[in-house]
Protein backbone atom coordinates (compact mmCIF):
# COMPACT_ATOMS: atom_id res chain seq x y z
CA UNK A 1 0.00 0.00 0.00
CA UNK A 2 1.47 3.42 -1.17
CA UNK A 3 0.83 5.22 1.87
CA UNK A 4 3.82 7.86 1.59
CA UNK A 5 3.95 9.30 -1.97
CA UNK A 6 7.43 10.47 -3.05
CA UNK A 7 8.55 14.13 -2.63
CA UNK A 8 8.33 14.00 -6.57
CA UNK A 9 4.82 13.01 -6.76
CA UNK A 10 4.19 15.31 -4.01
CA UNK A 11 5.67 18.23 -5.72
CA UNK A 12 3.58 17.45 -9.09
CA UNK A 13 0.20 16.41 -7.38
CA UNK A 14 0.77 20.22 -5.52
CA UNK A 15 1.12 22.38 -8.56
CA UNK A 16 -2.78 21.43 -9.77
CA UNK A 17 -3.39 23.80 -6.78
CA UNK A 18 -0.53 26.15 -7.02
CA UNK A 19 -1.83 26.80 -10.68
CA UNK A 20 -5.48 26.43 -9.66
CA UNK A 21 -5.66 24.13 -12.81
CA UNK A 22 -9.39 22.67 -12.71
CA UNK A 23 -8.94 19.75 -15.56
CA UNK A 24 -10.31 17.03 -13.62
CA UNK A 25 -13.84 15.90 -13.36
CA UNK A 26 -14.05 16.25 -9.20
CA UNK A 27 -16.03 18.36 -7.34
CA UNK A 28 -12.72 19.86 -5.42
CA UNK A 29 -10.30 19.32 -8.29
CA UNK A 30 -8.24 22.19 -7.94
CA UNK A 31 -9.42 24.08 -5.14
CA UNK A 32 -7.58 24.77 -1.50
CA UNK A 33 -9.48 24.52 1.17
CA UNK A 34 -8.45 25.06 4.73
CA UNK A 35 -9.57 23.04 7.52
CA UNK A 36 -9.74 24.18 11.55
CA UNK A 37 -9.65 21.47 14.20
CA UNK A 38 -8.18 19.05 11.88
CA UNK A 39 -6.13 16.93 13.95
CA UNK A 40 -9.08 14.64 14.60
CA UNK A 41 -12.49 13.74 15.08
CA UNK A 42 -15.13 15.48 12.65
CA UNK A 43 -11.75 17.73 11.34
CA UNK A 44 -10.08 14.77 9.91
CA UNK A 45 -13.03 13.13 8.27
CA UNK A 46 -13.76 16.82 6.72
CA UNK A 47 -10.36 16.72 5.44
CA UNK A 48 -10.40 13.25 3.97
CA UNK A 49 -14.19 13.96 2.20
CA UNK A 50 -12.30 16.65 0.36
CA UNK A 51 -9.33 15.10 -0.24
CA UNK A 52 -10.78 12.70 -2.04
CA UNK A 53 -12.87 14.89 -3.87
CA UNK A 54 -9.64 16.32 -5.81
CA UNK A 55 -8.56 19.35 -2.88
CA UNK A 56 -5.94 20.58 -1.36
CA UNK A 57 -6.37 20.67 1.71
CA UNK A 58 -4.23 23.18 4.83
CA UNK A 59 -5.14 20.91 7.99
CA UNK A 60 -4.74 23.34 11.33
CA UNK A 61 -4.46 22.31 14.52
CA UNK A 62 -2.65 22.99 18.02
CA UNK A 63 -1.38 19.57 18.29
CA UNK A 64 1.24 18.40 15.51
CA UNK A 65 1.10 14.40 16.34
CA UNK A 66 -2.75 14.53 15.01
CA UNK A 67 -2.12 16.75 12.20
CA UNK A 68 0.61 14.11 11.26
CA UNK A 69 -2.38 11.38 11.80
CA UNK A 70 -4.62 13.06 9.69
CA UNK A 71 -2.34 13.82 6.71
CA UNK A 72 -0.74 10.29 6.62
CA UNK A 73 -2.86 8.83 4.06
CA UNK A 74 -3.44 11.97 2.22
CA UNK A 75 -0.80 13.73 -1.14
CA UNK A 76 -2.02 17.01 -1.75
CA UNK A 77 -2.05 18.22 2.07
CA UNK A 78 -0.01 20.67 4.18
CA UNK A 79 0.31 20.77 8.11
CA UNK A 80 -0.02 23.98 10.13
CA UNK A 81 0.23 24.09 14.19
CA UNK A 82 -1.69 27.09 15.57
CA UNK A 83 -4.05 27.96 17.94
CA UNK A 84 -7.13 29.46 16.60
CA UNK A 85 -7.72 31.58 20.20
CA UNK A 86 -4.58 33.35 19.44
CA UNK A 87 -4.34 36.14 16.69
CA UNK A 88 -0.50 36.40 15.99
CA UNK A 89 -0.69 32.48 15.40
CA UNK A 90 -3.22 32.51 13.35
CA UNK A 91 -2.19 35.26 11.18
CA UNK A 92 0.91 32.85 10.66
CA UNK A 93 -0.85 30.23 10.30
CA UNK A 94 -3.06 31.86 6.98
CA UNK A 95 0.47 33.17 5.72
CA UNK A 96 2.08 29.95 5.57
CA UNK A 97 -1.31 28.08 3.95
CA UNK A 98 -1.00 31.11 1.45
CA UNK A 99 2.99 30.76 0.76
CA UNK A 100 2.34 26.87 0.14
CA UNK A 101 -0.68 26.96 -2.02
CA UNK A 102 -0.84 30.24 -3.03
CA UNK A 103 -4.32 31.11 -2.08
CA UNK A 104 -7.12 29.98 -0.04
CA UNK A 105 -10.80 28.85 -1.71
CA UNK A 106 -12.74 27.20 0.73
CA UNK A 107 -12.75 28.23 4.51
CA UNK A 108 -13.69 25.37 7.07
CA UNK A 109 -14.46 26.74 10.78
CA UNK A 110 -14.43 23.13 11.77
CA UNK A 111 -12.82 23.82 15.55
CA UNK A 112 -15.08 24.08 18.20
CA UNK A 113 -15.74 22.89 22.10
CA UNK A 114 -18.30 21.46 24.34
CA UNK A 115 -18.80 23.67 27.69
CA UNK A 116 -16.69 22.32 30.68
CA UNK A 117 -19.47 20.69 32.37
CA UNK A 118 -23.32 19.53 32.14
CA UNK A 119 -25.38 22.35 34.57
CA UNK A 120 -28.27 24.02 35.38
CA UNK A 121 -27.13 27.63 34.95
CA UNK A 122 -27.45 28.05 38.70
CA UNK A 123 -24.32 25.53 39.05
CA UNK A 124 -21.96 26.97 35.86
CA UNK A 125 -19.77 29.46 36.48
CA UNK A 126 -19.80 32.85 34.39
CA UNK A 127 -16.17 32.36 33.48
CA UNK A 128 -17.11 29.06 31.45
CA UNK A 129 -19.26 30.57 29.39
CA UNK A 130 -16.59 33.06 28.19
CA UNK A 131 -13.89 30.15 27.06
CA UNK A 132 -16.35 28.43 25.07
CA UNK A 133 -17.56 31.46 23.51
CA UNK A 134 -13.72 32.02 23.09
CA UNK A 135 -13.11 29.31 21.35
CA UNK A 136 -16.53 28.63 19.31
CA UNK A 137 -17.20 32.69 17.98
CA UNK A 138 -14.42 35.00 19.28
CA UNK A 139 -12.06 32.17 17.31
CA UNK A 140 -13.88 31.98 14.10
CA UNK A 141 -14.06 35.28 13.46
CA UNK A 142 -10.06 35.42 14.00
CA UNK A 143 -9.76 32.93 11.45
CA UNK A 144 -12.25 33.89 9.24
CA UNK A 145 -10.85 37.77 9.59
CA UNK A 146 -7.45 36.25 8.61
CA UNK A 147 -8.14 34.35 5.69
CA UNK A 148 -10.04 37.64 4.01
CA UNK A 149 -7.33 39.33 4.56
CA UNK A 150 -4.69 37.28 2.60
CA UNK A 151 -7.42 35.59 0.66
CA UNK A 152 -10.12 35.43 -1.46
CA UNK A 153 -12.04 32.27 -0.61
CA UNK A 154 -15.81 32.00 -2.43
CA UNK A 155 -16.78 29.72 0.84
CA UNK A 156 -16.98 29.55 3.89
CA UNK A 157 -18.47 26.44 6.12
CA UNK A 158 -19.33 27.26 9.42
CA UNK A 159 -19.62 23.84 11.71
CA UNK A 160 -22.21 24.41 14.12
CA UNK A 161 -25.30 22.01 15.78
CA UNK A 162 -28.82 21.75 16.55
CA UNK A 163 -27.78 23.35 19.43
CA UNK A 164 -27.72 26.91 17.22
CA UNK A 165 -31.53 26.24 16.98
CA UNK A 166 -32.65 25.17 20.12
CA UNK A 167 -32.15 25.21 23.82
CA UNK A 168 -31.09 21.99 25.46
CA UNK A 169 -30.99 22.48 29.46
CA UNK A 170 -28.06 21.76 31.52
CA UNK A 171 -25.92 22.89 28.00
CA UNK A 172 -26.83 26.37 28.21
CA UNK A 173 -23.52 27.61 27.17
CA UNK A 174 -22.28 25.47 24.04
CA UNK A 175 -26.36 26.55 22.90
CA UNK A 176 -25.25 30.07 23.14
CA UNK A 177 -22.11 29.49 21.19
CA UNK A 178 -23.76 27.69 18.47
CA UNK A 179 -26.73 30.42 18.54
CA UNK A 180 -23.75 33.23 18.22
CA UNK A 181 -22.47 31.43 15.03
CA UNK A 182 -25.89 31.33 13.44
CA UNK A 183 -25.52 34.43 14.00
CA UNK A 184 -22.35 35.45 12.15
CA UNK A 185 -23.29 33.42 9.49
CA UNK A 186 -26.49 35.03 8.45
CA UNK A 187 -24.68 38.29 8.86
CA UNK A 188 -21.59 37.55 7.04
CA UNK A 189 -23.42 35.76 4.24
CA UNK A 190 -25.06 39.20 3.64
CA UNK A 191 -21.69 40.95 4.25
CA UNK A 192 -20.06 38.94 1.72
CA UNK A 193 -22.90 38.36 -1.00
CA UNK A 194 -21.18 39.33 -3.82
CA UNK A 195 -17.77 37.15 -3.18
CA UNK A 196 -18.05 34.56 -1.05
CA UNK A 197 -21.38 32.13 0.15
CA UNK A 198 -21.08 31.40 3.50
CA UNK A 199 -23.59 28.39 5.46
CA UNK A 200 -22.98 26.10 8.39
CA UNK A 201 -23.96 22.54 9.18
CA UNK A 202 -24.73 20.40 12.02
CA UNK A 203 -23.18 17.16 11.59
CA UNK A 204 -25.50 15.34 14.21
CA UNK A 205 -24.67 13.37 16.71
CA UNK A 206 -20.90 12.17 15.90
CA UNK A 207 -18.90 10.07 18.57
CA UNK A 208 -15.99 12.76 18.71
CA UNK A 209 -13.08 13.34 21.68
CA UNK A 210 -14.72 16.49 22.56
CA UNK A 211 -18.76 14.86 22.94
CA UNK A 212 -18.43 11.61 23.51
CA UNK A 213 -21.37 9.22 22.66
CA UNK A 214 -21.92 5.94 25.08
CA UNK A 215 -21.45 3.08 22.21
CA UNK A 216 -25.59 2.04 20.49
CA UNK A 217 -27.19 5.29 21.12
CA UNK A 218 -29.99 5.90 18.86
CA UNK A 219 -29.03 8.68 16.12
CA UNK A 220 -25.25 8.31 16.79
CA UNK A 221 -23.61 8.91 13.67
CA UNK A 222 -20.20 8.41 11.68
CA UNK A 223 -17.89 11.61 11.26
CA UNK A 224 -17.64 9.96 8.07
CA UNK A 225 -20.94 9.58 7.25
CA UNK A 226 -21.56 13.66 7.08
CA UNK A 227 -19.98 13.45 3.86
CA UNK A 228 -23.41 13.81 1.69
CA UNK A 229 -24.26 16.97 3.31
CA UNK A 230 -20.92 18.50 3.54
CA UNK A 231 -20.73 17.57 -0.48
CA UNK A 232 -24.10 19.62 -0.66
CA UNK A 233 -22.18 22.64 1.06
CA UNK A 234 -19.55 22.72 -1.21
CA UNK A 235 -21.75 22.63 -4.17
CA UNK A 236 -24.65 24.96 -3.10
CA UNK A 237 -25.29 28.87 -4.63
CA UNK A 238 -27.47 29.44 -1.92
CA UNK A 239 -25.90 31.38 1.08
CA UNK A 240 -26.62 32.14 4.64
CA UNK A 241 -28.20 28.58 5.39
CA UNK A 242 -28.13 25.84 7.75
CA UNK A 243 -28.14 22.52 7.10
CA UNK A 244 -28.56 19.50 9.39
CA UNK A 245 -27.90 15.89 7.97
CA UNK A 246 -30.09 14.03 9.81
CA UNK A 247 -32.97 16.49 8.32
CA UNK A 248 -30.65 15.75 5.04
CA UNK A 249 -31.20 11.67 5.59
CA UNK A 250 -35.37 12.34 5.97
CA UNK A 251 -35.55 14.54 3.14
CA UNK A 252 -33.86 11.78 0.91
CA UNK A 253 -36.80 9.10 2.38
CA UNK A 254 -39.33 10.65 1.80
CA UNK A 255 -37.92 11.58 -1.43
CA UNK A 256 -37.49 15.40 -1.74
CA UNK A 257 -34.69 17.15 -3.59
CA UNK A 258 -31.71 17.44 -1.56
CA UNK A 259 -31.88 21.44 -1.57
CA UNK A 260 -35.03 21.19 0.70
CA UNK A 261 -32.67 20.41 3.74
CA UNK A 262 -30.47 23.44 2.94
CA UNK A 263 -32.68 26.15 5.17
CA UNK A 264 -32.44 29.77 5.62
CA UNK A 265 -31.15 31.02 8.72
CA UNK A 266 -32.75 34.37 8.77
CA UNK A 267 -36.90 34.11 10.00
CA UNK A 268 -38.93 34.73 6.85
CA UNK A 269 -40.13 38.26 7.85
CA UNK A 270 -42.84 38.13 10.20
CA UNK A 271 -45.37 41.06 8.67
CA UNK A 272 -45.26 39.65 5.31
CA UNK A 273 -46.14 36.25 6.28
CA UNK A 274 -48.84 37.98 7.93
CA UNK A 275 -50.79 39.72 5.41
CA UNK A 276 -49.76 36.57 3.00
C1 LIG B 1 -29.66 18.65 34.43
O1 LIG B 1 -28.79 18.56 35.53
C2 LIG B 1 -29.44 18.31 36.76
C3 LIG B 1 -28.43 18.43 37.87
O2 LIG B 1 -27.24 17.81 37.56
C4 LIG B 1 -30.10 16.94 36.68
O3 LIG B 1 -30.76 16.68 37.89
C5 LIG B 1 -31.09 16.95 35.54
O4 LIG B 1 -31.64 15.65 35.38
C6 LIG B 1 -30.43 17.36 34.25
N1 LIG B 1 -31.44 17.54 33.22
C7 LIG B 1 -31.31 17.03 32.02
C8 LIG B 1 -32.43 17.26 31.06
O5 LIG B 1 -30.30 16.41 31.65
C1 LIG C 1 -28.66 28.54 -8.13
O1 LIG C 1 -28.58 27.77 -9.28
C2 LIG C 1 -29.83 27.41 -9.80
C3 LIG C 1 -29.66 26.44 -10.94
O2 LIG C 1 -28.37 26.45 -11.43
C4 LIG C 1 -30.58 28.66 -10.22
O3 LIG C 1 -31.86 28.30 -10.73
C5 LIG C 1 -30.74 29.55 -9.01
O4 LIG C 1 -31.35 30.75 -9.38
C6 LIG C 1 -29.41 29.83 -8.38
N1 LIG C 1 -29.64 30.54 -7.13
C7 LIG C 1 -28.85 31.53 -6.72
C8 LIG C 1 -29.18 32.09 -5.38
O5 LIG C 1 -27.93 31.95 -7.37
C1 LIG D 1 -18.60 29.25 11.63
O1 LIG D 1 -18.65 28.35 12.70
C2 LIG D 1 -18.14 28.88 13.88
C3 LIG D 1 -18.18 27.86 14.98
O2 LIG D 1 -17.84 26.59 14.55
C4 LIG D 1 -18.92 30.12 14.25
O3 LIG D 1 -18.40 30.67 15.42
C5 LIG D 1 -18.89 31.12 13.14
O4 LIG D 1 -19.71 32.18 13.45
C6 LIG D 1 -19.34 30.50 11.89
N1 LIG D 1 -19.15 31.45 10.84
C7 LIG D 1 -20.01 31.55 9.89
C8 LIG D 1 -19.71 32.53 8.84
O5 LIG D 1 -21.00 30.86 9.91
Amino acid sequence: MPTRPSVLLKFFLSLVCVTGSSFGMSLLQGQRVLITGAGRGIGRAIAHICHAEGACVALTARTEAQLHETASSLQRVSMHVADVTDTAQVEDMVRQVVAKWGGIDILINNAGGSQAGKAPLQELDSDDLVQVLNLNVVAVHRVTKAVLQQAQPTRIINISSKAGKVGLPNFSFYVASKHALEGLTASWAEELKDVAIVNSISPGMVDTVSFPKPPGRPGVRSAESIKDGLMLLLKTNVTGHYLHVDELDEVRRRGFDDRVALKAINEPDFVTQLSS
